[in-house]
């Protein structure tokens, strides 16, 4: 029978209690754990907050950089209320791969961080009495998973993380651990597409439960204001809102969606969620946003901070979309991962457009990706060994991801992968498998794209046609013809560009990143690489270029913030190409795109304009 992993919810029927706080922790570099039976009791744990990561909260540089096995313990009351319901712990991101324990036996395991999972505990728990709740979790990075590094043994015999990729490897519970209670018989999923005649939506449903029979659906829509808007039966059906709220841009509406499972007159099961209702589509040159064109603006984005990592910290997070609509941004790629529910939730309510990425990062063989990004050697990636068991891997958290996501108005398209290879002739058939199954997956049918890497050239890259719109990664003027050669690399990124005009002329363009490392408080005039005033340039000089094309719907600098990184010659102290600082305050740059996206007519390009 299969469980619920739908995001959880209180609803009458429906129970919930959040596992967030200090949990016992202990690194298990020797491989201990299992043997020594420390799924009944870990012997001299340390406390760590769930969710965060644990590497910035230690002092010391092996606690920070550890790579291997670590286990998580917690002990859980389950109230004898539930005795009659399916009991699950859905763990919201747990990096980069789980196994969890109830009481000393396995309850399940899952691959992948940055996806949620649920493992049902019903049988093996005592309710009204202590549970140990024991996860044990791995971070080690490998060719055939996702994100893709590799974990290198150093002299010491300590392990190291080496991704293949420019972003620390921050793993550990990093997202909400929820203890759930569902009635046996339940909602499993529901999925949501529309279409607009004139003030009208259809809004088409369907519902799946974990049993067949001996049930009726019941669906209803309600507004802001508590009013019912609409309401239908069956497992399937449509139901008319005329003049309706639609979801538009820094001007969201949500209506509540309550699902029932009903049998007679009982109400066996009830899901609610908020939901805004929108289309997006792209039509030649243009994305329209329930019909109407719209320019991207905004932000490749990181989900880490300061002392918690890659772990869910509410306060950051509000303070980002606070600095989004601050700075007049619409739009943000969920680079290089998929960020939490709770900030796509937040996108929702915020009214801001989300590029959906999977972990497919690191489809290119090297640990300094940024730096061979301009240099451009081949590492045939698509031919290893490997690739048969990532593509496995990246196709199930593709199937994992738009499944969580599907029924969010904010997310509009999918990002496949960010950077991948796509010179190799291979990439060709590993990517028409993932875009058909993207393809298949999607009730709502958003476009897809993958973010291209600066050697894949339109001569070169073999894969930029599956896109339904391209979406670029260009750095001219920083890794190659940076500073004083400004001029030469305005010239190399237009004649690049004029290149894919032929190559795909009838498709969307985003720049899906550009930017220039700059250490905050850095002033220099005139400019030197590195200076806020040199960002300023290098901005001002992209957005030359890319107001000159007619076929550019966006632009999603890179990034949103400073973060962190893996250490190297080519990092002081992190990626520091954010327009805000760590600390999420402004740099120079952040004015400059303030009063330029302020400035964008929201139709910007269209060619209705
Ligand atoms: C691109 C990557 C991104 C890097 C960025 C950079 O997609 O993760 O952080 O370049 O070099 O290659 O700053």
């Amino acid at each position: 029978m299969s469980f619920s992993n739908l995001y959880p919810v209180t609803t009458s029927v429906r129970r919930l209690s959040d596992l967030s706080g200090l949990w016992n922790f202990k690194f298990d570099p020797d491989g201990l754990g299992k043997k020594e039976k420390w799924t009944q009791g870990l012997p001299s744990p340390m406390t760590m907050p769930v969710p965060a990561s644990f590497a910035d909260i230690f002092t010391d540089k092996k606690s920070r950089e550890y790579t291997g096995d670590f286990w998580y313990e917690k002990e859980i009351y389950i109230p004898g209320e539930w005795r009659d319901m399916e009991v699950g712990l859905r763990f919201e991101g747990a990096a980069h791969r789980a196994t969890v324990y109830v009481n000393g036996t396995k309850a399940g395991s899952h691959e992948g961080g940055f996806l949620p999972f649920t493992v049902i505990i019903s049988k093996s728990v005592a309710f009204d009495a202590p549970n140990l709740i024991s996860v044990q979790v791995n971070n080690e990075l490998r060719e055939d998973c996702l994100p893709v590094g590799r974990t290198a043994e150093l002299a010491d015999g300590s392990k190291m993380a080496k991704g293949y990729f420019d972003f620390f490897n921050y793993s550990g519970l990093i997202r909400p651990v929820k203890l759930v209670a569902l009635p046996k018989k339940h909602i499993t999923d529901y999925s949501l597409t529309y279409s607009l005649i004139d003030k009208c939506a259809e809004v088409n449903y369907s519902v799946t439960a974990n049993h067949k029979n001996g049930f009726r659906v019941s669906a209803a829509i309600y507004d802001e204001s508590g009013n019912l808007s609409g309401e239908a039966e069956g497992k399937e059906g449509s139901i008319y809102i005329s003049n309706v709220r639609l979801w538009e841009v820094h001007n969201a509406y949500l209506y509540k969606f309550v699902f029932k499972i009903i049998d007679g007159e009982t109400v066996i099961d009830e899901y609610t969620d908020q939901i805004g209702i929108r289309t997006f589509e792209i039509d030649g040159h243009d994305f329209l946003l329930n019909g109407k064109p719209i320019y991207m603006k905004g932000f490749g984005k990181h989900e880490e901070s300061e002392s918690s990592g890659r772990g869910l910290n509410p306060s950051v997070l509000k303070r980002d979309f606070e600095l989004m609509k601050w700075i007049g941004a619409n739009s943000f790629r969920t680079a290089h991962y998929p960020h939490s529910e709770e900030t796509l939730r937040l996108a929702d309510r915020e009214g801001i457009m989300v590029v959906d990425e999977v972990a497919a990062v690191g489809l290119m063989a090297s640990t300094l990706n940024f730096f061979d990004a301009s240099q451009g050697p081949q590492t045939r990636f698509f031919q290893k060994e490997t690739t048969a068991k990532l593509l496995e891997r990246h196709l199930q958290q593709l199937k994992e991801l738009i499944l969580r996501d599907k029924n969010r108005a904010c997310v509009v398209a999918w990002c496949v992968a960010n950077e991948p290879e796509t010179t190799d002739d291979e990439s060709r058939p590993y990517f028409e498998t993932v875009f058909a199954k993207a393809r298949a997956l999607d009730p709502q049918h958003r476009p897809l794209t993958f973010t291209s890497l600066m050697t894949a050239t339109p001569d070169k890259c073999k894969c930029a046609d599956l896109c339904d719109f391209i979406s670029l990664n260009r750095y001219y003027g920083w890794y190659v013809f940076g500073g004083n050669e400004i001029t030469a690399a305005e010239n190399i990124f237009r004649q690049e560009l004029a290149g894919w005009t032929g190559r795909i002329p009838d498709k969307p363009f985003v720049f899906s990143e550009y930017g220039a490392d700059t250490a905050s408080g850095i002033h220099k005039l005139p400019s030197v690489m590195w200076s806020e005033e040199y960002q300023t340039e290098y901005l001002n000089m992209c957005h030359r270029v890319f107001d000159s094309l007619p076929f550019v719907r966006g632009e999603q600098v890179w990034a949103f913030a400073d973060f962190q990184t893996g250490e190297g010659i080519m990092r002081v102290d992190g990626n520091k190409k954010g327009i805000f600082t760590r600390s999420r305050q402004p740099k120079a740059a952040a004015h400059l795109l303030k009063e330029r996206w302020e400035g964008l007519p929201l139709r910007f390009k269209s060619e209705e304009e």
